[in-house]
């Protein structure tokens, strides 16, 4: 089967027309997480997404997979109660950047931390674009947003480094620009065993955008093209040339133990020597 056709596979058409804003990246990002899930012919019965509250934790209303949607900046503490569970399924979480990084973000550094099997994919657009458009943890310095209307005084997390710092196994940004780039470090993220991390810049034309007088939806896109740049191209610039860029592609791609199967091990090591806390901790 096509990979286009594949993808209907794992759409609920009967949930269309996405809820989101015209010009919102959301739509791409859901697009091509379909696309990365026909690539890897994913079997729906034993795919779960997990989403948060936001604009972008509606994205599970249109997936033809097991979902759950849970609460604001908890959906990655979900997961890895339903992955620790049951380690054979195939576990995706979606955030927003207030989600995963804001109120979320404890959640964050522990799921990277532990190394658990997941694929967190974040939509990052700079604020809460479901409340209004309140500043996040991602929000760049200075953004005018519905509580900074003086600017922020706040550095912006980059989610990239801080799940490189935390322990991720693989960790990649891409944005909803250059879709061949998503759909490809999309597919290696959930092929992944081990926390796989992407960071999706999106534009949010109806808060952040309007906010921040970065014109309408063709404007933002154009403004991605122009400040990504590859890894090699990122490493030859100076600090000074890196301000305002933002670096695409794969960040980090490593093998370490992964949670489940360690906790497995422990299992059978604990039972193998008649069970009991105290035997396989001395
Ligand atoms: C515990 C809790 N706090 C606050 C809220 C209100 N709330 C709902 S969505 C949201 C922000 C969503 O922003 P983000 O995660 O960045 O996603 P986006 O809407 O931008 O996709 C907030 C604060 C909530 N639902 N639950
Ligand atoms: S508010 Fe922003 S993030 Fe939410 S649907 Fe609209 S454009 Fe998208």
């Amino acid at each position: 089967m096509l990979v286009d056709e594949a993808i209907y596979r794992y759409l609920r058409e009967d949930k269309l027309p996405l809820m989101w804003c015209p010009g919102c990246g959301n739509g791409i990002i859901l697009k091509t997480i379909v696309r990365a899930m026909a690539e890897l012919a994913l079997d729906p019965t034993k795919t779960v997404v997990v989403t948060g509250i936001g604009c972008w934790g509606k994205a599970d209303d249109y997936l033809g997979v097991h979902t759950l949607h849970c609460t604001h900046g908890r959906a990655l503490a979900y997961a890895t109660g339903i992955k620790a569970a049951r380690p054979e399924l195939k576990v995706i979480v979606l955030m927003g950047d207030g989600d995963a990084a804001t109120i979320g973000g404890n959640h964050l550094i522990h799921a990277a931390r532990r190394n658990i099997d997941l694929t967190a994919i974040v939509s990052n657009n700079y604020n809460y674009g479901m409340t209004g458009g309140q500043y996040s943890g991602t929000t760049p310095l200075g953004s005018i947003t519905t509580t900074s209307q003086y600017g922020t005084v706040e550095e912006g997390f980059d989610l990239c480094n801080l799940v490189i710092g935390a322990g991720g196994s693989y960790v990649a940004r891409g944005t909803v620009f250059h879709v061949k780039e998503l759909k490809r470090i999309l597919v290696e993220a959930i092929r992944k065993k081990g926390f796989s991390f992407v960071d999706v810049i999106n534009n949010c034309p109806t808060h952040f955008g309007r906010n921040n007088k970065m014109g309408g939806p063709k404007e933002m896109m154009h403004r991605l093209k122009e400040i990504a740049v590859s890894r090699q191209t990122w490493e030859r610039l100076s600090a000074a040339e890196k301000k305002g860029k933002l670096v695409i592609g794969e960040l980090l791609d490593i093998n370490q133990p992964e949670f489940t199967d360690r906790y497995a091990a422990l299992r059978q090591r604990a039972q193998g020597n008649g069970g009991g806390v105290g035997t396989f901790l001395r």
